[in-house]
């Protein structure tokens, strides 16, 4: 089943100690950017990635979440449409520099729901898109800005993120169904 670690507790670090600063490069400064996390494990990511820039760059990041849910009944079952949850945010995205954060992208349909939910909230200047694995499979026209590690995989694999906030550990692994 467990095939392989792709990433420990250090990868991680350090995957999104870089992912912090191409954000910073990318946008010279971390001026007007809100990080968005997405639904369960983007939201630690998100987390994780503003303390980072705060670290490197000095200014506090504001961090929300976007709860998109899928309906389907098994991991490998085609699914509905990700339906979008109620997103309320504390804070106002317009004009602001939007990215959201996933734990892993696959065929692109959260992306693109989360997207969706974004331009119901408020009319961003930009979006842009971090995750920490990418699977591959896209069925959509959707490509993330920053990528933690792109990993290859066939449809019967399935990649396991875990974070200490949600887990108990930092560990992602990639198992066999
Ligand atoms: P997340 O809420 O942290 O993103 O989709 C619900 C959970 O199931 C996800 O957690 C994700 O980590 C896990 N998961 C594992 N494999 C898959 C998969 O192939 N598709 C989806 N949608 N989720 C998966
Ligand atoms: P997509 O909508 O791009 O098909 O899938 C993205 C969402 O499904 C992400 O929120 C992610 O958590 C979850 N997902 C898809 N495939 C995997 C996977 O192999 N492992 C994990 N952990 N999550 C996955
Ligand atoms: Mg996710």
């Amino acid at each position: 089943r467990e095939k392989a670690i792709l990433l420990d507790e250090n990868s991680i670090a350090r995957a999104l100690k870089r992912i912090s600063h191409e954000i910073i490069e990318k946008n010279k400064g971390v001026d007007d950017i809100v990080l968005l996390g997405i639904k369960t494990r983007g939201v630690p990511l998100a987390e994780r990635i503003a303390n980072y820039l705060e670290m490197f760059e000095g200014q506090k990041v504001l961090v929300g979440q976007i709860d998109i849910s899928l309906y389907r009944d098994d991991l490998t079952e085609k699914y509905d449409e990700p339906k979008v949850g109620i997103n309320k945010l504390d804070f106002d995205i317009k004009g602001k520099k939007v990215i959201l954060v996933d734990d892993v992208i696959f065929t692109g349909r959260t992306v693109r729901a989360a997207l969706d939910a974004v331009m119901d909230i408020g009319r961003p200047r930009l979006i842009q898109l971090a995750v920490l694995i990418d699977r591959g499979h896209r069925e959509l026209p959707i490509r993330p800005d920053y990528v933690g590690k792109n990993v290859p995989t066939s449809l019967n694999e399935i990649i396991e993120v875990k974070l200490t906030e949600t887990d108990g550990i930092d560990k992602v692994i990639i198992l066999e169904k």
